[in-house]
């Protein structure tokens, strides 16, 4: 008995593993964003990997505002937690309060049943650039990147990838830095969030969320921060559909 069930997680493991060194889309970060593009990604048929470099996906969601367990959504958002499954109750002006371990636990669920893979513990720590394109990721565990220990990575090529990283814009720094390249934002490079603006953040999630260089996409609050934009603290309705139309655009991009 010990050893099959080491031998079925051994093999099922590599399995999975070889099954996404090359897909459609890869995305970095398991915040709601990238969980969102994940779901709609994988529903409408594409390949999709989400790397998460901590134990649990989820990011900024789980914890609501200072660990008191509930967000807000507003009215524009509902059809997309309609649509994932996710509960919720009327609030006011058309906003709702979903508690959200419950949130955050349904887009985990609804992006890995409509067939997205999601490899957690994982970090990205680069890209694969190619003919002047972002080609793919470098990916490494996170303990590895964490201890800082000299331990070489795996590649995956993807034909779109996602920047969903939140606050740091981890990915968009390092290409620009990389490979001295201009990002279409409005300084040409990370300009960095600015302080909290909640109808303007949540606007402008949306409106920034988009391809800063061909191959790479971003959304969520590293759209935010790539372009200069405002935070907004623990209302999620422009991260997810940040997430839905980073995901259309990059079906329109995988389609050709
Ligand atoms: O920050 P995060 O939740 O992403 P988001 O979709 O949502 C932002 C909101 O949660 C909140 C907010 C709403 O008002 O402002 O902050 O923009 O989640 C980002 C995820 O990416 C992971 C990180 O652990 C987190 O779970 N992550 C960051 N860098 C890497 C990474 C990396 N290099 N490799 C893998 N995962």
């Amino acid at each position: 008995m010990e050893k099959l069930v080491s031998l079925g997680i051994v093999e099922n493991y590599f399995e999975k593993l070889k099954n996404n060194l090359s897909v459609d889309a890869a995305i970095v970060g398991g915040g709601p964003s990238g969980l969102v593009a994940a779901y709609y990604l994988a529903k409408a048929g594409k390949r999709v990997v989400l790397y998460e470099r901590k134990l649990a996906p989820g990011g900024g969601m789980w914890g609501g505002a200072m660990m008191f367990n509930d967000i807000i959504v507003q009215q524009e958002a509902l059809p997309i937690l309609d649509e994932l499954g996710v509960c919720y109750k009327p609030y006011r002006e058309g906003a709702c309060v979903v508690d959200s371990v419950h949130a955050t636990s349904a887009l985990v669920y609804a992006a890995t049943k409509a067939g997205a893979t999601i490899f957690n513990c994982y970090s990205v720590e680069d890209v694969i650039f190619r003919d002047e394109a972002v080609a793919g990721l470098v990916v490494n565990w996170a303990p590895v990147m964490r201890e800082g220990m000299h331990v070489d990575p795996l590649m995956v090529t993807a034909k779109t990838v996602l920047e969903g990283t939140g606050h740091d814009c981890m990915i968009a720094r390092l290409v620009a830095r990389k490979n001295n390249v201009r990002l279409n934002t409005p300084t040409g490079e990370v300009a960095g969030e600015r302080s909290l603006n909640v109808e303007q953040g949540e606007r402008l999630t949306v409106e920034n969320t988009k391809e800063i260089y061909p191959g790479l996409f971003v959304s969520g609050m590293a759209a935010n921060g790539v372009s200069g934009s405002f935070r907004m603290g623990p209302i999620f309705g422009g991260m997810l559909m940040s997430g839905k139309k980073a995901a259309e655009l990059m079906i329109a991009k995988i389609n050709g």
